[in-house]
Formats: C-alpha cells, structure tokens, sequence
C-alpha cells in the first residue's frame, strides 16, 4: 500500500524484539512450566512493582478481572458511584459483582468523575466509588479520599490508563484501596492482553492471590469463591521485554502529542488537554473535543471525514455507559444527571497516538483536521 493511503489507526502495540521473545520461549519451552505463577511471572511482578514504584501487584490475563476480583475482595455491595465517561468494563464490573452502579457527572476540564457531585449521590446503600483516571490524567485522588473517609467507603481506582503516571514523584497508583491496570495491546504497556491490581499491604497481595486461583490457599484449601485470571509465562515473558522499551515508547507518545499541540492551539472549536503540573503523564490517548459551531462541522462530520481520508480515530467514550441498553433504567443514567458527560461523549475524537507515528503521519492527521 502506499505510504500516503496507509491507514492510521488509533494505536498499534508496543511489540517486543522477535529474537529476544523466541529466546525467552525456548527458556519457556525447556522449563515446561508454561502458567500458575511460574518463573517469568514471579519476575514480572517484582520488575512491575518497581517499575511503578508501588508496594504490591499481581497480575491478571486482563483489566477486566481485577476490577472484579478487587470487588469481590472488599467485600462490596449495594451501590458503587462511577463513572458513566469510561469504557463499559467499569461499570460491567459492578453488574458481574450483582452491584448497582450509580453513575455521577464528570468535570469537563478532566473528564473524570467531579468530586463535587459525589456527595449528593451517596445513600445508606453506597459502599464504594470507582473512580477512573480517563486517558490517564489523575481524578482529584485527595477529595475522593476526604468524601470516601467521611462516609465510610471504599474507593477502587479503575486505572486501566494511567500506567507509570506520577503526581510529584509518587505513583498514581498509591492512591485508593486498590487500583487495577489493563495491559491490553491497545494500551501503552501491553502484554497482548493482561492486567494487574495494585494493592498496599501483603496480607491483600495474598488474599488476591487467592482469589485469581480459584481461591485456593494451598494444595487442598479453599478460602473462597475464587476465580481463573491468572497469567501465563508467554505473555509475562512478552511483558518482561515490553517493559525494558516502554520509557521510549512514552517519550516518543510525548513527541506526538507536543505536534499535535503545537498546531491544534490555532484551530477554533477544536479543544484539548495540556499537561498537568507535577505529573509525569502517560500520553496514553490524545483526545479532542469539537465545537461544532466554531469548527463549522460536527465531531461526526469530522469524524468520517477523517476516515475517509485513512485517518482512523476512534470517538473514546461514546455512547456513554449509562445509555447502553443493560445500564439506561437506572436513575442516575438520566441525561439530565449527567450533562457535562453528555457534551464530551458527543464532542471527543481519540486522534492516533502511540509509539509508532511518524512526523508524516501526524502531519497527515493534522491535515485531516485543519485542511
Ligand atoms: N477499564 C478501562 C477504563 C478500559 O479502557 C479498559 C479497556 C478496561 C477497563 C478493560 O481492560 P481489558 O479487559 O480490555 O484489558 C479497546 C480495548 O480492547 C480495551 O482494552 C480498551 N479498554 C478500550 C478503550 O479499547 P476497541 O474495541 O476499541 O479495540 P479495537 O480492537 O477496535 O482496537 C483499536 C485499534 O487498535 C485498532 O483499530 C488497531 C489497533 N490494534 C488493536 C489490536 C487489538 C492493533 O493495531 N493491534 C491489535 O492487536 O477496545
């Protein structure tokens, strides 16, 4: 194909040196210890923990289980406050665990759940609030904690995007009971499909343990209804090599996202985040909110204008959650409940991003947007 009609897609995965994975299989494959915490998986989660700088992680085979596993092990129930702005696993995370999901506003200048709103949203039968840090960038981890100490809740970060972002120094991870990642090819760490929890204390690393296999503590033991999420030693070897490139990757993402900036700032009705002060950010996604009536075109004009043009960005996180068919009887799903999380399902574009865009391909997206 030629380079000029080449597709663009909204990310492409960090893949790790072909040789250097086929040596790491034949250690696999001598071994014969393919999965149940074998080699490569222990040492994944030390590299991980200090790679993240966090205490306790255990791996999952995705993002979606330690959102349910972490439930399950906080024993919650009732009703959790969240997010409607995020991808459906977080809130199929609640329904799986037979909990109610009760969907608050989000603050237009993060995307994430507005602490301000939380309050008015709480009822005898809240017991959690699972937050999500949207496209990496930090929730207000602080007033989330003061709300949650004052009422007695639990909070579950859903942190599926923000791999390796710090706030002064310190992982972003810290923050809650427990925070979960994804490692999905999609995302700025992969594993071709993977995911952790991250915990503060052993005694939780264990119980976890426990319960991503099948509950068992032990040969003969069953402390509880456990679950299969547990990674095998292919993908964490994958993981084990993914991690030795991601700090590049995430440069190269900053690269992008400083041209994308550098020529968005002139464009009217096209708007869009900056870095925040004292975080080390990700550059997980690049998103773009559209005015239709300074830009002169809807985000859907713009977007299949895009498409037609090979430019292929995706409109993260459109529907909402609260709209899809299982979630829209609620209470809390009402449009009128949820207007600023309404304005930026119906406005966002993803534009590409990852390690791989070339300054041609940007500039071939950029066109897109202002030509
Ligand atoms: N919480 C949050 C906040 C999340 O965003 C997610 C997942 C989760 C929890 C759950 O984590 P996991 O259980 O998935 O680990 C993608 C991902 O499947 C999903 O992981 C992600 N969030 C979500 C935001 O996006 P799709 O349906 O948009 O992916 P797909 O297959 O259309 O891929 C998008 C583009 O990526 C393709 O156009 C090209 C590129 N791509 C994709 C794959 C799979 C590749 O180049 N190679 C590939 O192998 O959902």
């Amino acid at each position: 194909m030629l380079q000029e009609n080449k597709q663009i897609t909204v990310t492409s995965p960090l893949l790790p040196d072909l040789e250097e994975f086929n040596q790491l299989l034949r250690e696999i494959w001598d071994s014969k210890w393919i999965t149940n915490n074998g080699c490569f998986h222990q040492k994944l989660e030390i590299a991980l923990a200090d790679y993240l700088k966090v205490p306790y992680i255990s791996l999952f085979t995705n993002g979606t289980l330690p959102l349910i596993t972490a439930l399950q092990a906080l024993r919650i129930t009732g009703e959790v406050i969240t997010t409607p702005y995020s991808f459906v696993a977080t809130t199929h995370s609640l329904w799986w665990n037979g909990i109610k999901p009760v969907f608050v506003d989000i603050d237009p200048t993060t995307c994430n759940l507005d602490p301000n709103k939380i309050e008015a949203a709480i009822t005898p039968r809240t017991t959690a609030i699972m937050p999500v840090h949207c496209y990496g960038r930090p929730c207000d981890t602080e007033r989330i904690q003061e709300i949650a100490d004052q009422y007695g809740l639990k909070i579950i970060y859903d942190a599926a995007h923000a791999f390796g972002v710090e706030v002064n120094g310190e992982s972003l991870l810290k923050a809650g009971d427990m925070s979960t990642l994804s490692f999905h090819a999609t995302k700025v760490y992969n594993t071709i499909e993977g995911g952790a929890l991250v915990m503060h204390n052993e005694q939780v690393k264990k119980r976890i343990d426990y319960l991503k296999n099948f509950g068992f503590a032990g040969e003969t033991t069953v402390v509880a209804p456990g679950i299969n999420s547990k990674m095998d030693e292919v993908r964490a070897a994958y993981g084990m090599l993914n991690l030795k490139q991601v700090d590049q990757a995430i440069d190269a993402r900053h690269q992008v996202a400083n041209l994308y900036r550098e020529r968005l700032c002139s464009v009217s009705g096209v708007r869009f985040f900056d870095d925040m002060p004292n975080i080390r950010h990700n550059y997980s996604y690049f998103p773009v909110f559209i005015n239709a009536e300074q830009y002169g075109m809807t985000r859907d004009e713009l977007y299949f204008k895009m498409k037609e043009r090979g430019i292929l960005g995706r409109r993260y996180f459109y529907p909402l959650i609260s709209t899809f068919s299982t979630y829209r009887g609620l209470e809390s799903s009402s449009l009128n409940n949820l207007p600023c999380a309404v304005k930026m399902a119906d406005s966002v574009i993803c534009l590409p991003m990852h390690h791989g865009l070339t300054s041609r391909d940007v500039e071939r997206v950029l066109d897109s947007i202002i030509k």
